[in-house]
């Protein structure tokens, strides 16, 4: 079976680094990018100068190699961004908390690989019409921002649902859940958690404790009530957040509140801020160094391939039975 993302970004392990907003800088994408995987800078919300440094301290980590960078598209800013994206050609964009509709032709014009996150599969058809290259399908149990459905029940559906790659996130942090992708139908995995303990991650030190003595049940989701779920690591802050919402009649009052957090959780301010971390939190117990998760994933990814092959093969058998029988 196919797998087309490394050769769709010109990389050489189909593994690609969550676009985790003050987290991912040019640093950690470009150690990603320098082990074969995609580096991606996060756009966040910072400043278009910080950008253009990240992204060129990127490509001078990791020469010749494919870098990305990743919209959040609820940023305010997002039209600047998108401009900028274009001056400096990235390589790819992924995007994330919404729909990049209306910025695709500009970046495939610029021979920018798009690649947006999707949390249903509606929307992954939707991006698929519009010239979408890839999508990535991210369940719930990711960190940060996230939709309804799971990682299980999501990829199979939006591998259904299109024909361009789908790259599976969200829940996905050792071998074993890149081989698990990989039997889904997924052609390439998204990371995120796994890479805030790395040594080229510059979180702050309490950020990477947290998430190395995390159990399974210690994500905790606030921000429902405003329409923007986000998964985080429980403490003060989120279990203060969560009673806050549980009270209040507007909840709109509370998205102040929300604003500045994870940057607080960056810089190490251990009760204050949202440590967005995705519920494989408590599967990761050692730091290594970037390298070590892009090898660990794709040979796990790789490892998965017979077990695909023998269920599409059945499903293929299934299906075909159920069209003969009418
Ligand atoms: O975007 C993410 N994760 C993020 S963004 C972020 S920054 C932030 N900070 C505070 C509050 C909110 C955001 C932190 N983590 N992941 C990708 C992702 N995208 N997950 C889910 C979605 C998504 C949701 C709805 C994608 C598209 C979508 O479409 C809605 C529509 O417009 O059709």
């Amino acid at each position: 079976m196919d797998t087309r993302v490394p050769g769709l970004f010109g990389i050489e392990h189909p593994v690609i680094q969550g676009g985790m907003a003050w987290v991912a800088d040019g640093r950690l994408a470009g150690a990603v990018s320098a082990a074969g995987g995609l580096g991606v800078v996060a756009c966040g919300a910072a400043p278009l100068s910080w950008i253009e440094e990240q992204v060129a301290i990127a490509r001078s980590l990791a020469p010749g190699a494919a870098v990305g960078a990743n919209v959040m598209l609820m940023n305010p800013d997002v039209e600047s961004i998108a401009d900028l994206l274009v001056r400096l050609r990235v390589d790819v964009v992924t995007t994330g908390a919404g729909s990049p509709a209306r910025f695709i032709e500009r970046w495939k014009e610029a021979g920018i690989k798009v690649v947006p996150v999707v949390a249903q599969a509606a929307l992954a058809a939707r991006m698929e019409r519009l010239g979408a290259d890839a999508v990535i399908a991210e369940g719930c149990e990711a960190g940060g921002h996230i939709g309804e459905m799971s990682t299980m029940a999501l990829v199979p559906q939006v591998c259904d649902a299109v024909s361009i790659p789908v790259i599976a996130a969200g829940g996905i942090a050792d071998a074993r859940g890149a081989a698990a992708a990989r039997v889904l139908g997924a052609e390439g995995v998204q990371v995120g958690t796994r890479f805030l303990t790395v040594e080229e991650c510059r979180v702050a030190e309490v950020y990477k404790d947290k998430v190395l003595r995390a159990k399974d049940s210690d994500t905790i989701v606030t921000g429902r009530v405003t329409g923007h779920p986000v998964r985080g690591l429980k403490n003060a802050w989120s279990r203060s957040m969560k009673s806050l919402e549980r009270g209040v009649s507007d909840p709109h009052e509370l998205e102040g509140m929300y604003a500045g957090s994870l940057r607080r959780a960056v810089e190490g301010d251990a009760e204050g801020g949202s440590f967005m971390a995705g519920q494989v939190a408590g599967l990761v117990k050692a730091r290594g160094c970037a390298a070590d998760v892009v090898s660990e994933l794709s040979e796990g990814f790789a490892a998965g391939e017979a077990s695909a092959c023998a269920a599409a093969s059945l499903l293929a058998g299934v299906r075909e039975g159920g069209e003969r029988r009418g």
